[in-house]
Formats: structure tokens, sequence, C-alpha cells
């Protein structure tokens, strides 16, 4: 790729839309914030070797008769004969520590499943938002923000975070060019960035969330840089980034 090319960044603002953002050379980053891609991220953060996404119970079923650990969740809420839900707590210590995981979730595991056959796959959130950037910054190849929503819809938290990831870009090269979607991110976040959580008070899933006690979930979610591993999609598992293909500076 020319690297004196201006490098198009843009975001999808769900699965159903991806269809129409998708093409041959992007990096797709897939954002759930709360919370399948903030627990995918703690996962590896605290030692899980492969995270294996399905979309389907059925898939997550067959994984579980095989003997793996299985996380399942569907409305916020765990689904019952699994192992774990999708809080990031659950992704931490002895469940994950050198194991390859299964995981399935309303949203998040579809988003992945739309664009499995991207030319590269990537789960962001705001724990590992830093390492991220530096890493998109370094390939120099077109960005699609790719917000897993809520059941197809807009929602607010991914959207926060594909314009933190659009402004953070674009303070740090000149060679970026945002899509419409993308700059509107982008404004969006500047209207929330001093206060996120005041932000997303109202926003539906954060007030789902709420409902079901898991406002230990949402702090956690909402805190940057707690990891500076990068999960990527290599065939039908996303495993750690290998430390080489890292880029070395922190933002
Ligand atoms: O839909 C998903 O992928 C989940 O992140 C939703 S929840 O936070 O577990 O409710």
């Amino acid at each position: 790729m020319d690297v004196s090319q201006t490098i198009k960044i843009d975001a999808c603002f769900s699965p159903h839309l991806y269809p129409v953002y998708k093409d041959d050379e992007s990096i797709v980053v897939i954002i759930d914030v709360l919370r399948a891609t903030s627990a995918i991220c703690t996962a590896f953060e605290h030692g899980a070797v492969k995270v294996i996404p399905v979309a389907s119970i059925a898939e997550a079923k067959v994984y579980k008769e095989k003997g793996y650990k299985v996380g399942a969740e569907r409305d916020g809420v765990m689904v019952d004969g699994f192992d774990f839900g999708n809080s990031p707590f659950s992704y931490m210590g002895e469940n994950v520590k050198d194991q390859t995981i299964v995981i399935t979730t309303t949203n998040g595991t579809q988003a992945i499943e739309a664009a499995r056959k991207a030319y590269k796959v990537v789960i962001g959130s705001f724990i590992n938002i830093s390492a991220l950037c530096d890493w998109l910054i370094s390939e120099k190849r077109p960005v699609l923000l790719l917000c897993s929503g809520w059941k197809n819809k807009f929602n607010l938290e991914d959207a926060l975070f594909a314009g933190a990831v659009t402004e953070i870009l674009s303070e740090r090269s000149e060679q970026i060019k945002c899509g419409d979607a993308c700059l509107a991110l982008k404004y969006l976040y500047q209207m929330a960035k001093q206060d996120p959580v005041k932000f997303l008070k109202h926003s539906s899933h954060k007030e789902r969330l709420a409902k079901l006690n898991l406002k230990k979930d949402i702090k956690y979610c909402l805190t940057p840089d707690l990891s500076r591993i990068i999960p990527v999609l290599e065939d039908e598992a996303l495993v750690s980034m290998p430390v080489d293909r890292l880029a070395e500076t922190s933002s």
C-alpha cells in the first residue's frame, strides 16, 4: 500500500449495515463496548490463548459438549447451561488462563460473524483503545469501525468509542480522511469526552445493564487502557496479536 496516500476511515452503525460499508481493503474493528469486546480483551489480558466467537447458542452448545468452557449471553443475561455470561469479571483468573474459550453474545459475536471475511478483523474497546490506535496508525490501511449496536439498531456507547478512535487517529495523522459517519461520531465524542459516563447516563443499554445490577461492569468497560493486547481473528478464533506486529509507541 502506498504510504503517501490518504487513509480512509469510516464507521458502520450496525452489523445490518455492514454489507453497505464493507470492502476488500479495510481493517474492521469490532466494537461492543458494553460488554462483549471489553470481555474479550479482558480474557486475553488474563491469559486466554484463544477465544472462539460463535453467533448462535446451537453452535455454542456443540463446543460445550466437546468440553470447552463457553460464555453465552442473551439480552444481558447468562444463558443456562453455560460456564459464564458476558461480564468481563468472568473472564479473569483460572476461568481463562491458558484456555481456549468460546463465546456467543446478543450483538458482539454477530458483528464478528458479519465481518468474518474482511481483510483483517480486530477487537476494540476502551480497555485497549491506545494500543489499538497505535497499531491502526502503523498499519496505514483503510479502517472500518463496526459498531455492534443493539439488535441491529444504533447504540450510543459503541458510537462514542468509534468517535474516540476517529478523534485519536485524526490527531495522530494528517493523512486520515473520514467518511461522514465517523465524522459525525467524532463530533459526538467531542461533546461527550469531558465525562463519557455522564453522557451515557440515559443510553438504552447502560440503563438495561444498570437494571440487571451491572454498574460495576459498566464502570470497568468505560475505563481506558487496562490492556495493550489487540485480539485479532485468525481463521475461526481470536488470538492475541503477536508482539512483533504491535506498534511500539504509546499515545
Ligand atoms: O450483545 C452483546 O454482545 C453484549 O455485549 C450485550 S450485554 O452487555 O452482555 O448485555
